[in-house]
């Protein structure tokens, strides 16, 4: 009898995915940018939004008389209701996978304000399910749209941590990443990511780091201004080559980053050229 079981040809078919030498002919490649064109721009929930109008006037004046130049995603971190959220789990005992979306619903909420701000110029927020999977029609409809910069991970979120390892900053990066989108700017209340905190106890010695590396970051003994997984991230980026961290409480500095302007720090990735 024949045998008419249909064999479907693929290079993967008879491989484990473990071997990379196995894999590496298919899956080396770098992947297509989906929206090229996008801007992403993380703005800090602590830092920003948690200030109020004296902070967050101002940026979204500068982000309006940004659309008729850049196509954007704005990305909203958590701020300080996360931070409350994580001190009464914790002090509950709930699991980092409970602690994770509630976290990121506060990010969801900043998203939300700044939409309302921003919408007589028909910019609205849009939900994560609208970002997976309609994010090239909404932004044909707008200039810009607004989202939650947290990775919706809930019960996925890794246990290394009781504290969610993969927060705004990280979840920023791996949208933009995962678009091949034109920049990621990350918008804090300092100049830049300093040897030091220059908030901290050591603020005397911070000196300003104006181009600097995901590897040379992972060097420095101190803290950062974003989750340190962003680093991790940062080193096996396919697209996204640079990360700029700008003052949000200096007019001008957004618009002049994504005039392509050297204003705040500049991070390499691992990314190649293409
Ligand atoms: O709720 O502000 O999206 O865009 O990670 O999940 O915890 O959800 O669990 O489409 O799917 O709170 O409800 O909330 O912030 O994330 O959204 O208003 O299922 O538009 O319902 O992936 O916004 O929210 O918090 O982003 O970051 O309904 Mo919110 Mo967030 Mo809205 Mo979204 Mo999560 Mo949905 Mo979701 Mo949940
Ligand atoms: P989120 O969006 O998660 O709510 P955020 O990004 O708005 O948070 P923070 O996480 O507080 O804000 O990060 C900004 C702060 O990081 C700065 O105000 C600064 O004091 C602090 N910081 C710590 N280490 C450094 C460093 N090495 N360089 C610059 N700032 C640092």
């Amino acid at each position: 009898m024949d045998d008419t079981i249909k064999h479907v040809a693929s290079p993967l078919a008879r491989q484990t995915l473990l071997d990379s030498d196995l894999t590496r002919p298919v899956a080396g490649g770098r992947p297509i940018p989906l929206l090229p064109w996008v801007q992403v721009i993380k703005i800090g929930g602590r830092s920003i939004m948690d200030r109020g109008h004296e902070a967050i006037l101002p940026i979204v004046d500068e982000l309006r008389s940004l659309l008729p130049e850049h196509r954007m995603l704005i990305l909203t971190g958590a701020g300080v209701r996360a931070r409350h959220l994580y001190s009464v789990g914790l002090d509950l005992g709930l699991p980092v996978g409970s602690l994770q979306p509630l976290a990121a619903s506060e990010a969801g909420q900043n998203g939300h304000i700044l939409g309302c701000l921003l919408a007589p110029e028909g910019v609205s927020y849009i939900e994560h399910p609208t970002i997976a999977s309609q994010l090239a029609i909404h932004l044909s409809a707008s200039r810009a749209v607004v989202g939650s910069a947290f990775p919706p991970y809930h019960h996925h979120e890794f246990p290394n941590s009781r504290i969610p390892l993969h927060r705004a900053d990280t979840g920023a990066f791996l949208l933009a990443d995962a678009l091949g989108a034109a920049g990621l700017t990350i918008v804090e209340d300092v100049d830049g990511v300093y040897t030091d905190d220059p908030n901290g106890p050591e603020a005397k010695k911070a000196q300003l780091l104006r181009e600097t590396s995901f590897a040379d970051l992972a060097k420095l003994k101190g803290t950062l201004p974003f989750d340190p997984a962003l680093l991790e991230v940062m080193a096996n980026a396919r697209h996204i080559e640079r990360v700029q961290v700008v003052n949000g409480l200096a007019p001008g500095r957004l618009t002049a980053a994504l005039r392509g302007q050297h204003v705040g720090s500049i991070i390499r990735t691992g990314a190649r050229p293409a």
